[in-house]
Order: C-alpha cells, then structure tokens, then sequence
C-alpha cells in the first residue's frame, strides 16, 4: 500500500516537473545551479532579415575590477559599446569576474521574438555562460545592463549598436555624460575658508590643551610623597 503511495506521488512528481520543464521551454529559459538564460535565440530570424549576413562571437567581462577607470563606480563591462551589422548573430559569451550576482540584459529586441524586449544572461557567481540572439535590421542602439539592484547605477551600463544605432543613451561610464553628475567637486566658498581656518587652529591648539594636561598630571603624580615603607 506505502509502495502505491509512493509510485503514485513519484509519476505525480514527474509529471509536474515535465510540465515546469515545458513551461520554462515555453518562456525561453534555462536554468542550473550556475546561472540562468533567458530567450536565447540561435535559429529565428526576426521578421526584417531574410538571412544571417554574420555570426559575432562576444566575450563580455562583468565585475567590480573593470569599474576601476570610473570615478565612483562599483560595478562594470569590460566594455561599454559594442557594435555589429543588422541580422548579425551575436554569440554572447558573459564572463562574471566576482563572487556575486551579475547580468547581461539587452532590452528593447522585437517583443514577438523574445518576450518583453529582453535578452538575459545571469550568473550567480564565478563563471560563465553562452548564449545567442539574432538582431533586426533596422539602425537601433539597445540597453545593456545589469539589473541586480544599484548595479546600473553603479556602472553596470552599457550600449549595443545595430546597423550604427539611433544616438546613444546616457550614463555611461567613460562614453556618455551623466543625467545626474555625481558632485566630488569642493565649492571654495566664505564658509569653506572659514571652516577650514577654524579646522586649522582648532587642530594644534586641542593638541597643546591635551599636552599641558599631561604635563598637570605628571607634575601632581610626582609631587605625592612615597609610601613604600
Ligand atoms: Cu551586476
């Protein structure tokens, strides 16, 4: 009877599971312990390309070691444009330099080829990963980012051009202006002299104060007779 149970909720199990299986088929996901790939897209084309005119082979660094040029930045690509021919096949490989999370996410791609725009490698931690979409035809610059919380904004932007793109977006580090500049600069105003002025004297008399302190201390301690015996 046990034995039943225990088929019965095996084949249930498996069948759910063949079923997930199918579903994430559906979604244009895969997924390991190592990482997950979304709408990776090898074999069709989108509906503006009669062919492939070339296979591009990418390799592309994610970590905090190639935000190093980036004032105040945490997180970088290795490289912050990339740019190929319309219909081109980019084989994208993502290399994750770190120990945490990263992505690679491409929006903006046609919504009948790969769901939401969106093209995603992730990786949760050392490693990498490879994965494939084929571009349309029309001029087109596409976001590239990593969509971990703060990793955009911390430097993980980049930008993909089709066909020589259609302008270039902002906030990429080393490529374009910011649409908010981060201020590191020190305005050298009245109150900036006078506070440095004050931090000045300030400084050397507090350290004259605590020094004639010691000395009082030193000079009352020596002053006290001797009870050894
Ligand atoms: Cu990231």
């Amino acid at each position: 009877m046990h034995i039943l149970f225990f088929l019965v909720a095996l084949l249930t199990a498996t069948v759910l599971n063949r079923a997930e299986a199918i579903t994430m088929q559906h979604h244009g996901m895969s997924m390991d312990e190592k990482g997950m790939i979304m709408n990776d897209n090898a074999n069709t084309l989108p509906q503006d390309c009669p062919k492939i005119v070339a296979d591009v082979n990418l390799t592309i660094r994610a970590g905090h070691k190639h935000a190093k040029n980036f004032n105040g930045k945490m997180f970088a690509f290795d490289q912050q444009q990339w740019e190929v021919a319309g219909c081109t096949r980019l084989n994208i490989t993502l290399i994750n330099d770190d120990e945490i999370r990263h992505q690679l996410m491409i929006h903006g791609l046609p919504g009948y080829l790969y769901p939401d725009g969106m093209f995603t490698i992730e990786i949760y931690g050392k490693g990498q990963k490879t994965a494939s979409i084929i571009v349309p035809s029309k001029p087109k610059t596409y976001l590239v980012h990593c969509e971990v919380p703060q990793h955009m904004e911390k430097g993980m932007k980049a930008q993909l051009k089709v066909a020589g793109g259609d302008g270039d977006l902002p906030s990429i580090p080393g490529l374009t202006a910011p649409v908010k500049a981060d201020e590191y600069q020190i305005a050298w105003n009245n109150q900036t002299w006078a506070m440095l002025i004050i931090a000045g004297l300030v400084g050397p008399l507090g350290l004259l104060l605590i020094r004639s302190l010691l000395r009082k201390r030193k000079l009352t301690q020596d002053a006290l007779p001797l009870n050894d015996d």
